[in-house]
């Protein structure tokens, strides 16, 4: 999402919609926590300290930081968010980061205190907690990591946003068809290429990348790619794009692994896709 995104489109109702059946589990939870044993109790207090959170500003709606926010999530970071919905172009928010963009981490050992772009929000978590399993060690399987990431934002990336941001009400970038004073069946012709053009490099992430394996990189787990990719993918149900079988169940193996830490960021996005269906249709 860019620009004057943040004021042009309502908050999607997705958090609300989860709270009560958030409260009913903690409901379930305080009911079952009295039988504990002593042992499991003991148990509980030898377990590693938690890792220390993130500060995270954020936009419930965008797949940029259902990103992150995935990936704080199932590395146990715990993230402090702030929902940053219409401040992105205060003046406190761009003294800190002139680019007005989320994702944005703080964080102290940063030479300038913030960080932004998802993925390298992500290198860098990975690399300060030494998370390996979502982000490998050696050199060549990183490699094809920060190629699929690249390759993403760069190519995949910019067509998914042209194929969907007008169907989100996400303002166009400057300079695009879609931005400009054309004809609506311009944009709209401009619009059915990019989706049409989604094709040839979603087939290369699943040909080229995952290589018969059930995740980039060819590990058990989701990489840091892999969190990427799922995530962008759920833009394209604003479009309803007809996702070939086999993203569709990449996505489902993704959100399985991960559980909650995928479903809750996911939540957001699919409440505020099926909020702005509802608009269009009524
Ligand atoms: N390539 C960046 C894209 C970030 C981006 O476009 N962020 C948008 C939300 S999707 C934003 O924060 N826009 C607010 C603004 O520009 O004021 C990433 O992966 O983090």
């Amino acid at each position: 999402m860019a620009k004057a995104a943040t004021k042009s489109v309502r908050k999607p109702a997705a958090g609300a919609a989860a709270k009560p059946a958030a409260k009913k589990a903690a409901k379930v939870m305080a009911k079952a926590a009295p039988k504990a044993t002593a042992k499991a109790a003991s148990k509980a207090k030898t377990k590693p300290a938690k890792k220390p959170g993130v500060k995270l500003s954020m936009l419930r709606p965008s797949v940029n930081n259902m990103t992150v926010r995935v990936f704080t999530r199932a590395a146990g970071l715990d993230p402090a968010e702030t929902d940053a919905w219409g401040h992105t172009r205060s003046p406190e928010f761009l003294a800190r980061n002139p680019a007005h963009l989320t994702p944005m981490i703080e964080d102290k050992g940063l030479p300038r205190g913030v960080l932004w772009e998802s993925c390298a929000i992500m290198q860098y978590l990975a690399n300060k907690h030494g998370l390996e399993k979502f982000y490998p060690k050696s050199p060549a399987k990183r490699a094809m990591i920060d190629s699929a990431m690249f390759y993403l934002v760069g190519t995949l990336y910019p067509y998914v946003a042209r194929a969907t941001y007008p169907a989100l009400g996400f303002p166009q970038y400057a300079g695009e068809v879609g931005h400009s004073d054309a004809h609506p069946d311009k944009k709209s012709e401009a619009q059915k290429a990019a989706m049409a053009a989604i094709a040839e490099p979603l087939e290369v992430f699943h040909s080229f990348f995952r290589d018969g394996k059930p995740f980039i990189g060819g590990g058990k787990n989701p990489s840091i790619a892999d969190i990427r990719l799922a995530a962008t993918l759920e833009f394209l149900a604003v479009v309803d794009y007809a996702l070939p079988k086999w993203a569709q169940e990449y996505m489902a193996a993704v959100e399985k692994k991960l559980g909650k830490a995928y479903a809750e960021p996911a939540g957001d996005v699919r409440g505020y896709i099926a909020h702005v269906k509802a608009q269009a249709t009524a």
